[in-house]
Order: structure tokens, then C-alpha cells, then sequence
């Protein structure tokens, strides 16, 4: 028996379950293992504890979070099984299972019958992840935001994501600074307009909410009968934060033409259709609780979220790809590249997203 098959049936029996079925890696933190008990299917999950250095702090947020929405969800008349994350919790009560310090699992209920979108491909799915991130930050409207923590402290400080990466920089742990001079010189010209956001949180012109964080259009479940956004999911980075870093993220990951890191940048585009349509369908949801300096820089958010991606990619190459999952040489170099020619078009595109959300308001 290897040590992984000592964890993982060490997992089975802690939540009583009888064998994993599948592997998936679709994200770049997480491990997630579809398992099987009694005919229910259930997605365990490794937590990254070098990520997440307190997963109980983690488990907590997302326990309270989402029996908040389970009430919400009941009294829209939902289905809180499908439309929110359960936690499944151990035999013995506990909302995760720690093997040791690298290996804390969590387990929820599977949710069947839906779609992922991995890489998308027409303004209506974008609609509908508006939609579906707009009704997730408006049901939270009214959580009580003090009784949740920061799971990664500073996560979308762009100011300071900006020292991290000058650090890696500095340090150039891999050796690999020289060859990615162009992109260097790119993100130290872009270091003067990175703290509207950072700014308007600290005069209170920008309220925190609970905000999820990490809205890429993976982290959302499709319904397959109605193609509508059904689950939030990936909840760990759920915590106070500004509207901006999901409507920006969401567009970042959802709003280019071609995926996160693909490397024929002439594929890679930001569309302006897929922008209008997520912004209609985030601002049918939430228009009516917005203040005038989270609407007036909504378009700025997409490019702040989308150089601060790029910066984080680039410093984690830098540093020897210790944080984002990889999967070949210069992988998070080409994920920065990409991001950087988004953020060209971006500045260029910036009077049009005005105009967009100017009509749509
Ligand atoms: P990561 O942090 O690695 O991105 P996610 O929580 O997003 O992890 O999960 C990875 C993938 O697993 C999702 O994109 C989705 O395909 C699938 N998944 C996760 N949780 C569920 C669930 N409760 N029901 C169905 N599929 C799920
Ligand atoms: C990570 O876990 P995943 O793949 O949904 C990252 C996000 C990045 C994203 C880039 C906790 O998200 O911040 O935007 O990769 N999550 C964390 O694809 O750092
Ligand atoms: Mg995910």
C-alpha cells in the first residue's frame, strides 16, 4: 500500500464512504475526488494547506455561508440541495478530516445533471454567469460580513500583490527573470494605477460584501435541463471583499476568446459582447444595491483583476511555480503572456465598457 492509498482509505472511512471514482484536476489549487456511497455520489476534496494555511477557518466560512443561502434559497423557493454547496460532515461531526498537515479533506454532495464551462464560448452562457454571480452577492446582500474571516489575507490587494511579485522578482528563485524581460518591463510601467480599488475600500467609498473571490465560469454548475447558472461552487476564497474583484475576475477568465493559457496570443481577445452580456445579466441582479464607485469602476476592475492575475502567474514563475498547478515548462509564463495582451485590449476597450454600463444602468 503507497502512502496516497493509506490517505485515501483512510478518507473512505473517516466519512464512511466506499471507493473513489474519479480524479479531477481541473483547478489549480484544490485535489477533487468524485467517490461513491450507497449509490449517492459525494466530491472529497483536498484542501491546499500551503494555500489556505487555516483550513478550519476555511470550513467555517463555508458552513455559515451556506446555510445562510440554504435559508435564501428555501424562501425564493429553491432547491437548497442543489442550489448551494452541503458540507458532508465525518462520522464523527467534524466539518473536515485531518490526515495530517497536508492532507485536510472536506467532502460535499455531488451535484448531478449539470454543466461546467471551461472555456467560454457565447455571450448567452455569459449572461447567465452574470446572473448567476449577481444573485450569489445579492442573496449575501444581508449576511452578517463580521462573522466571516479572510481565508487569504490581502488575496486581492493589488498594491501588494504588486511587492510580492517585485519580490519574486528580486529573488528570481528559478533563474528565470532574464528570459522574460518584455513582461517585466510591462508590469513595472502598469505600478501607478493599481489602488483605486484598495483606495475606495479604506475612504468607504467601496462597501465590503461577502464576495466570492475566484469567479471564473469553472466555479459555477450549469443547469443541463435549463442551461441556467444552478451552484456556486469553490467557496474557499468566499470573504469580505469588493464586488469589483468578482465582476472583474469573472470577466478576466470569461469575458477572452480563447483559455487562460493559451499561447497563440492571436486567438486571445477581450469581447466586448461577452462583456455587455455579463454585466446585463450581474446588474439585473445587483444594480439596485451598488454605490456609484463600484459601478463607475466596474470596467477598470476587469483589467485590475486581470493584470494582477498575470502578475501573480508571472511571479509564481519567477519563484519556481510553488503556488498555481502546472502542467508543462513556462506554463505560468505563458498564463501571464496571456493575460498581459487582455490587458492591452483592455485599456483600449475601457471608454466602450463605459458606454456599456452606462446603458445598461
Ligand atoms: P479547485 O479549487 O481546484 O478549482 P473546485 O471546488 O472548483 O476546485 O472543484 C473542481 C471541479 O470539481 C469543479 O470545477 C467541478 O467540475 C467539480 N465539482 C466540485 N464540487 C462539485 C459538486 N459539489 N458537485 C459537482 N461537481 C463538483
Ligand atoms: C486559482 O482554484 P482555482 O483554479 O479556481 C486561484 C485564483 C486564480 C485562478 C487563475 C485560491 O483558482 O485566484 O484567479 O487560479 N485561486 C487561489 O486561474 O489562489
Ligand atoms: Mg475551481
Amino acid at each position: 500500500m503507497t502512502n496516497d492509498d493509506r490517505v485515501v482509505s483512510s478518507i473512505l472511512k473517516e466519512y464512511g464512504l466506499d471507493s473513489v471514482i474519479e480524479n479531477y484536476e481541473n483547478g489549480h489549487i484544490n485535489d477533487t475526488y468524485r467517490c461513491v456511497s450507497n449509490g449517492k455520489k459525494y466530491t472529497v476534496q483536498r484542501i491546499n494547506t500551503s494555500v489556505f494555511k487555516n483550513p478550519y477557518v476555511v470550513m467555517d466560512n463555508i458552513e455559515r455561508v451556506t446555510e445562510f443561502l440554504k435559508k435564501k434559497i428555501v424562501a425564493e423557493g429553491g432547491d437548497p440541495m442543489r442550489e448551494t454547496l452541503t458540507v458532508v460532515k465525518t462520522l464523527d461531526g467534524k466539518n473536515c478530516y485531518t490526515y495530517d498537515e497536508n492532507n485536510v479533506f472536506r467532502a460535499y454532495y455531488f451535484i448531478d445533471k449539470v454543466n461546467i464551462i471551461e472555456t467560454n464560448d457565447c455571450p448567452e452562457n455569459m449572461y447567465n454567469t452574470g446572473k448567476g454571480f449577481g444573485h450569489f452577492l445579492k442573496l449575501l446582500n444581508d449576511f452578517p460580513i463580521d462573522t466571516i474571516f479572510e481565508t487569504i489575507p490581502d488575496f486581492h490587494d493589488t498594491p501588494k500583490r504588486m511587492e510580492q511579485f517585485k519580490k519574486a522578482l528580486e529573488e528570481n528563485k528559478s533563474s528565470r527573470a532574464e528570459f522574460a524581460r518584455e513582461e517585466i518591463d510591462f508590469v513595472l510601467s502598469n505600478e501607478n494605477r493599481l489602488s483605486l480599488v484598495t483606495d475606495g475600500i479604506k475612504s468607504g467609498d467601496i462597501p465590503l460584501r461577502v464576495t466570492h473571490n475566484d469567479t471564473k465560469t469553472n466555479n459555477l454548475l450549469f443547469s443541463q435541463k435549463t442551461g441556467l447558472a444552478q451552484c456556486v461552487i469553490d467557496l474557499d476564497t468566499v470573504m469580505p471583499g469588493s464586488m469589483l474583484y468578482d465582476f472583474g475576475d469573472a470577466l478576466r477568465y470569461g469575458g477572452s476568446t480563447a483559455a487562460e493559457d493559451e499561447t497563440d496570443l492571436d486567438k486571445v481577445h477581450f469581447d466586448l459582447d461577452y462583456f455587455e452580456a455579463f454585466a446585463k445579466g450581474y446588474l439585473e441582479e445587483t444594480k439596485d444595491v451598488l454605490t456609484p464607485k463600484e459601478i463607475e469602476l466596474i470596467p477598470y476592475s476587469v483589467w485590475l483583476m486581470t493584470f494582477e492575475c498575470g502578475i501573480r502567474f508571472l511571479a509564481d514563475h519567477f519563484n519556481g511555480d510553488t503556488y498555481f498547478r502546472v502542467h508543462r515548462e513556462g506554463h505560468n509564463l505563458d498564463r501571464a503572456r496571456n493575460q498581459f495582451k487582455l490587458c492591452k485590449e483592455l485599456i483600449e476597450k475601457e471608454d466602450k465598457m463605459k458606454k456599456i454600463v452606462a446603458y445598461l444602468m
